[in-house]
This record gives C-alpha cells, sequence and structure tokens, in this order.
C-alpha cells in the first residue's frame, strides 16, 4: 500500500472503493471482518453527528468557534482504527474520529471549545497530546516522541495530523528532515482537504502532489484517497507496520475535502464555487460506505435512525455536562507552562489578579 516512489511521482492515487462504493478492482476483497467494517461506519456516524451538533451549538451562542470535520471522517477514523494503545497520537486540529477512537470525550471536546482547559485535559485518552492550533508545530514533537521510543526500543509507532496549509510551515520540513535521518516511527498524515482556510491548495505547492516531498527526505510515501475508509485502513496499516519495522517514517497524504467552514467564523461561499462542492459531494466518505455496507446486507436505514437517535441524545448530555461544569481556573493561563513560575510571569499573574478585583469592585 505504501507507493512506490515512481507511482509518487506519476501522481497516483491508491484507492479501494469508487464513488458508488463498488471495488475499483473487481479481485479486490475486504481485508476487514463486516462487523470491522460496520464498526467503522458507526464511528464516522457518530463523529459526523457530534460534529453538526457542535456547530449548532456554536450558532446557539454556547460555544466559542468550532472547526468543522464534515467530509473528512474517513482517515480520522482509519487512523482511530489502527492506531494502538501504546502508540501516540498527535494531532492539529480536525481529527474528531481519531480523539474519540482514544478515549476522548465529547465533553472534553465540549470545554475546550468553551474555552475551558480542562477540556485539554483528556482523562481517559493516553499517549494523546492537545488539540494543536499553531500550524504545524506539533510535528517536531512527533519526531521527538519516535525518537524516544526508538531510544527506549519500544515497538510503537507516532501519529503524527497536519492539514495541506501545514505542508508550507518551517516545522513540517525540519519534522520530515528530522524523521528520516532517525528513522523514527513516525506516521505523518497530511489531510488534504484542498484549503487552507482560503487558500487551495494549488498556491501552497509547486509539487505535483504533497505525498511526494517524502522522497525528497528519503521516506516511504503514499497519496491515497482520503474519503475512501478502506484506503485509509490499509495505508495506515501498512505505514504502522512499516515504521514499526524499523523501516523509519511514513508520510501519507489523505485527499479529501472540508464540506463545512474552515471554522464557524467563515463563510465558505467567498472563495469556492458551487461546481467544487458539488463535485466532492460524490464522494462524502459516509455515503459511500453506507452503498458499500448495504451492497453486502451489513446496513440499512432503520439501524441507522435507530443510532442517530442514540448518538443525539449521549452528544447532548455531554454537552449538558459541558455547560454546567465550573468556569476555568486563573491559574490554568499562568501555571502550566513552568515547573516554577519565573519572576515575570509571577509579577503578570499578579497584575491580572489586581486587574480582576478592580473589575469585580465596579470602581
Ligand atoms: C503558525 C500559524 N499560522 C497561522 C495560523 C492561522 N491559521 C489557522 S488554521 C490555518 C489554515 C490551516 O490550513 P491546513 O493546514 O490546510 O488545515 P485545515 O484548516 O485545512 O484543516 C491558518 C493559517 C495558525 N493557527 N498558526
Ligand atoms: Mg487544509
Amino acid at each position: 500500500m505504501l507507493l512506490q516512489d515512481a507511482e509518487l511521482l506519476r501522481d497516483e492515487t491508491y484507492q479501494c472503493l469508487d464513488d458508488e462504493g463498488v471495488p475499483v478492482d473487481p479481485a479486490w476483497e475486504s481485508p476487514l471482518t463486516g462487523e470491522t467494517v460496520t464498526e467503522a461506519y458507526r464511528r464516522m456516524l457518530y463523529a459526523r453527528t457530534a460534529d453538526l451538533m457542535a456547530v449548532s451549538y456554536q450558532r446557539q451562542g454556547r460555544m466559542f468557534t468550532y472547526p468543522p470535520n464534515l467530509g473528512q471522517e474517513a482517515a480520522a477514523v482509519a487512523a482511530g482504527m489502527v492506531i494502538r494503545k501504546e502508540d501516540w497520537l498527535v494531532p492539529a486540529f480536525r481529527e474528531l474520529g481519531t480523539w474519540l477512537a482514544r478515549g476522548v470525550t465529547m465533553k472534553e471536546i465540549f470545554l475546550f471549545y468553551r474555552g475551558n482547559e480542562d477540556g485539554s485535559r483528556f482523562v481517559n485518552a493516553p499517549n494523546t497530546l492537545p488539540i494543536t492550533v499553531p500550524i504545524a508545530s506539533q510535528l517536531p514533537h512527533a519526531v521527538g516522541l519516535g525518537f524516544a521510543l526508538n531510544y527506549r526500543e519500544k515497538k510503537a509507532a507516532v501519529f503524527a495530523f497536519t492539514g495541506d496549509g501545514g505542508t508550507s510551515e518551517g516545522d513540517f520540513h525540519e519534522a520530515l528532515n528530522f524523521a528520516a535521518v532517525w528513522k523514527v516511527p513516525v506516521v505523518f498524515i497530511i489531510q488534504n482537504n484542498q484549503f487552507a482556510i482560503s487558500v487551495p491548495v494549488r498556491k501552497q505547492t509547486a509539487s505535483v502532489n504533497l505525498a511526494v516531498k517524502a522522497l525528497a527526505y528519503g521516506m516511504k510515501g503514499c497519496k491515497a484517497d482520503g474519503n475512501d475508509f478502506f484506503a485509509m485502513h490499509s495505508a495506515l496499516s501498512a505505514a504502522r507496520d512499516y515504521a514499526i519495522g524499523g523501516g523509519g517514517p511514513v508520510l501519507i497524504e489523505a485527499v479529501t475535502f472540508r464540506k463545512g467552514a474552515h471554522t464557524t467564523y467563515d463563510d465558505p461561499r467567498l472563495y469556492r464555487t458551487k461546481e467544487l462542492e458539488d463535485f466532492w459531494e460524490k464522494k462524502d466518505p459516509l455515503a459511500r460506505l453506507a452503498k458499500y455496507l448495504v451492497s453486502k446486507g451489513l446496513w440499512n436505514k432503520k439501524t441507522e435512525e435507530a443510532l442517530l437517535k442514540d448518538y443525539r441524545q449521549d452528544i447532548d448530555r455531554q454537552f449538558s455536562e459541558a455547560e454546567s461544569w465550573g468556569p476555568y481556573r486563573l491559574e490554568d493561563v499562568f501555571s502550566h507552562m513552568y515547573a516554577d513560575m519565573p519572576a515575570e510571569l509571577k509579577t503578570q499573574k499578579r497584575d491580572y489578579e489586581k486587574f480582576l478585583a478592580w473589575k469585580e469592585s465596579g470602581l
């Protein structure tokens, strides 16, 4: 599944199912059991439902800015099913399906997007770094984790995400370079959702694709259909095996599309056409997998409707819990950066306390 160098240069895309959910190669057979694929679809459905509800809570003024995942569920859920407990997850900010697989709860996600640091605590999600907003800054950390895994002779991998825009950051190039030099077990996943806010990917790079950048650093790469759950699952499994087998890092480009806005503060109608949206609508990852499952007799509308009802109730309950959570503490803003707070920060904290006291006094 990891493409040969020549295939990357020819800009070939690894794909298993077409837009109608039919195998592109008639001889192809699912490497996963029906139960596993159904589970994947359930997870995608849950992630989509939670994501749509998050946008709705934000629209009701009950949450701050939120970056929708709509349309990108296949890559995130596939990663969530391939990653193992002993592995590390280093996310960007649009990997809801992977966080959920790690044990992150929607309550935590909601707290985070309500501006509460408790949402970054991820109580039941070991080896999972927090959501990272500064673009690509998480990638050198992923390489450090990979280096430590090798140093401690642990058989585990790091799954590190970035977007297409992230590939223009210096951190991306430094991370890939050192990852390959040190042969660290890191699987880099670029969610190429075609845009970095309003900048289209063709303005992001002059390379034939993003995965081909792997060649310059001396690592394996794969450009896969990011809306095809099977393609992503196979590519990620092969990448993990290769990385922990001592082969070193792998770069996977997941070709997908952000169907929603960049964040709830964005209006994509200003920079993309209806034709483009219609083109990608036909490649929707859930619709495609549902068609495959229905054709195998593994899914039907009734099952989906019953599940949706349960999911909505569960997500609403978790949102209520987040809403009734206490406000964030002043210490959260200052305390977590240093073991011993430097004098400058102590002064800032005192000044801020004085400011709050003044504000509360109403003078
Ligand atoms: C270092 C840095 N520069 C700029 C920004 C503002 N910003 C937030 S998201 C974003 C675009 C990111 O695009 P991409 O990497 O493709 O990820 P996507 O949002 O499409 O998932 C930018 C420029 C930031 N968060 N960090
Ligand atoms: Mg992008």
